[in-house]
């Protein structure tokens, strides 16, 4: 199954262009590590990443917790993801009907689909969200990553939507990059790239109902990419940090791909 298979293999049989670019870049400089740049300002994010670029195969964002947000910062968001070779992910989590969704991704003050590869979605309101992502016009390739389990303390999330999550994805195999989640909610689709957040070496929890594992447990688990947020944004030395992660889920792929 999958959790054998080495990335630029699971490259070769991705149908969305993301899951492929993204195995193969996990593959070549060798870090299936995302980090998640959770700062309020835009010079504190570019010179986060201009430490641990190389280090990382994708940066997922929140554009709308950013104070200074502007066209500048996209342009130079770019030239990083494009020196470092990562992707961006922005983890908008959209939830709402397929027209709605529609606008949110395209206009606005973010103009997501002008420069993310990727986004996060929510499956709860139905198949018309995927669909509008879908038709929704967009200058690059594009992916959807969908949540299927949530890293959160009493999420609503049960076993039922998680199946029913994996069914809606089948539908729109070109559109998805895969799937957010803790556990391996599917092996149907090798192609296909699990993305784990909650990860964290300092603590197991913080207060306001975040759950952490361990590098070495959410790849047991399942996780291809995964995501570290304050464990290395919130650091003394984010680059030390970002190494140290980077080797040790490096370390936990390379003993999972051997069986
Ligand atoms: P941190 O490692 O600092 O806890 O950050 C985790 C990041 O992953 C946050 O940006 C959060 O929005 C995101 N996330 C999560 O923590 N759990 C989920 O189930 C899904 C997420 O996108």
């Amino acid at each position: 199954n999958r959790l054998n298979m080495p990335y630029e293999k699971r490259a070769e049989v991705s149908r969305n262009s993301i899951a492929k670019q993204l195995f193969t870049i996990m593959a070549t400089k060798k870090t299936n590590l995302c980090i998640s740049v959770d700062l309020t300002s835009s010079i504190q994010i570019l010179n986060l990443l201009e430490k641990v670029g190389e280090h990382v195969c994708l940066v997922k964002t929140h554009v709308d917790i950013i104070e200074d947000f502007n066209t500048n910062f996209v342009e130079q968001l770019k030239q990083l993801a494009t020196k470092f070779n990562f992707l961006l992910l922005e983890d908008r989590k959209f939830a709402d009907i397929g027209n709605t969704v529609s606008l949110q991704y395209s206009k606005g003050v973010y103009k997501i689909s002008e420069w993310a590869d990727c986004v996060t979605v929510h499956s709860l309101p139905g198949e018309g969200i995927l669909k509008a992502l879908n038709s929704t016009s967009s200058d690059k390739n594009k992916g959807v990553l969908l949540l299927a389990e949530m890293s959160s303390e009493g999420n609503l999330i049960t076993p039922d939507y998680t199946k029913a999550t994996v069914r809606m994805a089948e539908k729109y195999p070109q559109l998805m990059t895969g799937f957010v989640c803790q556990n391996a909610v599917t092996f149907d689709d090798p192609g296909l790239v699990q993305l784990t957040p909650g990860v964290q070496l300092e603590k197991p929890k913080d207060n306001l109902g975040q759950v952490y594992n361990t590098p070495e447990k959410v790849i047991e688990n399942g996780a291809d990419v995964v995501v570290v947020g304050r464990g290395i944004v919130a650091s003394k030395n984010p680059e030390t940090e970002a190494v140290l992660y980077k080797n040790i889920l490096w370390k936990s792929y390379s003993k999972r791909i051997m069986g």
